[in-house]
Parts: C-alpha cells; structure tokens; sequence
C-alpha cells in the first residue's frame, strides 16, 4: 500500500474481503454546496451506497494522509470550513502531503486516490470541464486529463452547462474517454435531462456498465470512463430558468475577472444564489441518484 494512503477500517476490510467499494469526492462538499446541506448530503450519499449493499469510501486529504473513508466527525469538518479548506486537484498533492496539510479533494484528485486503494468506481455530481471561452483563457479542468490516464469509472449527472458542453465532448475524444449514457443517449446536463448533445454508447443496466469497465480493463488502456447518469424526472429543472441563472453567473464571473481553482466555486455558490436554493434541491437528488447507481455497478465489477 503508498505510504501516504489512509484506509478506514470499513474501507479496508471492503476492499481486502472484495467488496463492492464506492469513492466518493469531497470538494462537492467543502466547495459545491452551503452548510450543512453539504453534511447532510454527504452523509445521505453513504446511506445510499450502504443499503445498495456497497461500502462507501469519501475521500480528502486530512493531515497530509490520502484518506479512503472519513469518520462522521471528519466530513462535519470539512463541510463547515467549507471554502477555506484547500480545493486539491493533482498539482495540489505533492504540497499538501509534505506539508500535512488538510484538502478538499475533486473528481481528479479522488480518481487518483480511489485507484490508489484499489476502487474502481466514483460517484459524485458534475465533473469539470472545459470552460465557456476556453480558446481564450485555457481554462480546462484537470478533471478531464485524470479521466484519460487514471482507470476508475466516474458516474455523474453529465456537465453543467457553465461549461462549454460541446467543447467537454471534444476534449475526451481526443482524450479517449469513453462517454456512456445510462439509459439514455443524450448527454444529461446535470439540472436537465438533455443538452442537445449525444454520448458515444448508451447502456441500459448496471451489468452492462460493469462489463464495459472490464474490457477496458483487460485491454489494459489505463483510462477512465465516464458514465452520465440523467436526473431523476422529477427533480429536473426547467431549462430556461436553469439556463438564465448559469448566463448570468458565468457574466458575472466574467466581470469580476474571477480566474483558476475559483471559477467553478464561484459558479456554483452564484447558480444556488440564483435560483433560490432550488438548484441545490435537485443537485442533491441527482448526487444520490448517481450513488445509487455506482453501488449496483460496483456489485459487478
Ligand atoms: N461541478 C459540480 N459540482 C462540483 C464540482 C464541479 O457540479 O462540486 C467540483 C468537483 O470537485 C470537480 C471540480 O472535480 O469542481 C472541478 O473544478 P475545476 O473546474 O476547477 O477543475
Ligand atoms: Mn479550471
């Protein structure tokens, strides 16, 4: 085991015994939603997992120690410090751990952590992407290039549309991520259930998930694979109101020459502002949605 990894004693036994183990993130905590519905949703989140039959492992870094399964008391820390716990992408790692310091940790950081464990599978929210004017600013998530050479299959709801979708599609592409659909071939867009774009594959239950994963596995092509799970029908929001608020805060953003690590935060903190909290109700659903669904995939992989 990396000397620097921390395994929770549920999380250990898991994975020694092959147990179905399911990664979690937890900049989407400390960064993506307001105290304390971002404790209360993280711990609804290992619910779910567990009566899937799955064992959760939330990830961050706490001490400079690469935490696989945080304590109650743990995840109640970083969702109170909220932003000012360090937002830990790769390049974060190497500081944070020689300096013991304390991070919250994004889908890239997580899929690096997990792998390193030996879970193969993530659930989380939105993953990043590539910016709206991107051929300007360059800002493109590292999300997207821990996706091409970190093998762990990510579930989300699809991208936010503060997100240049189109742009996202392309990049993985070229990157050789595969994009699944779950039960659809649209490309979620995280608050709607379409964008106007198309995934490469659809597939329709959690079997068949798992047994793409171990392909690509087998073929020893060391990406990861992205799964876009739409949300829940009834929790989906309507498309121009949604669509207005992200207009508006990517303007904002833009104004305020907000820039790096801050963007996708500021975003996100403006979109809930927004909308009145009602965009946070259907985040927190598609969160869970997604968990479920990586616990039955994780059952067959
Ligand atoms: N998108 C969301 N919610 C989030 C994030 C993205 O809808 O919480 C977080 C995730 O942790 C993701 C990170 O990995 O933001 C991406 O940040 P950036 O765009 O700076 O790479
Ligand atoms: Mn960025």
């Amino acid at each position: 085991m990396n000397k620097h990894l921390e395994l929770s004693p549920e999380v250990k036994t898991a994975i020694e015994q092959g147990k179905p183990v399911v990664a979690l993130e937890s900049t989407i905590i400390s960064h993506g939603m307001p105290y304390p519905q971002n404790v209360e949703t993280a711990l609804m989140v290992e619910d779910v997992i567990r009566k899937e039959g799955a064992v959760p492992a939330t990830i961050a870094v706490i001490g400079g120690k690469l935490k696989a399964g945080l304590t109650k008391e743990e995840i109640e820390y970083l969702g109170k410090k909220g932003p000012a716990v360090t937002k830990a992408s790769r390049r974060d790692l190497p500081v944070l751990v020689a300096q013991k310091r304390d991070g919250a940790t994004t889908v890239a950081t997580t899929m690096i952590i997990a792998h390193l464990a030996g879970i193969k599978i993530f659930a989380t929210g939105g993953v990043g992407g590539v910016h709206r004017g991107a051929e300007t600013t360059m800002d493109i998530s590292a999300d997207l290039e821990e996706l091409s050479r970190t093998p762990v299959m990510v579930v989300c709801a699809g991208a936010k549309s503060i997100l240049d979708l189109g742009l996202t599609l392309e990049y993985l592409e070229t990157k050789g991520v595969p994009v699944i659909g779950y039960q659809t071939n649209e490309l979620p867009a995280f608050y709607t259930r379409v964008s106007g774009f198309r995934v490469d594959y659809r597939i329709d239950t959690p079997e068949d998930l798992a047994s793409a994963f171990k392909a690509q596995q087998e073929m020893g092509l060391h990406s990861g694979m992205l799964v876009t799970n739409p949300i829940p029908e009834e929790w989906s929001m309507d498309p121009n109101y949604i669509n207005q608020a992200i207009e508006q805060a990517v303007k904002e953003a833009k104004d305020q020459g907000i820039h790096g690590k801050e963007t996708t935060p500021f975003l996100l903190a403006r979109v809930k502002d927004l909308t009145g909290g009602d965009s946070l109700k259907a985040n927190i659903q598609l969160v869970l949605n997604n968990a479920r669904l990586a616990a039955r995939t994780a059952r067959n992989l």
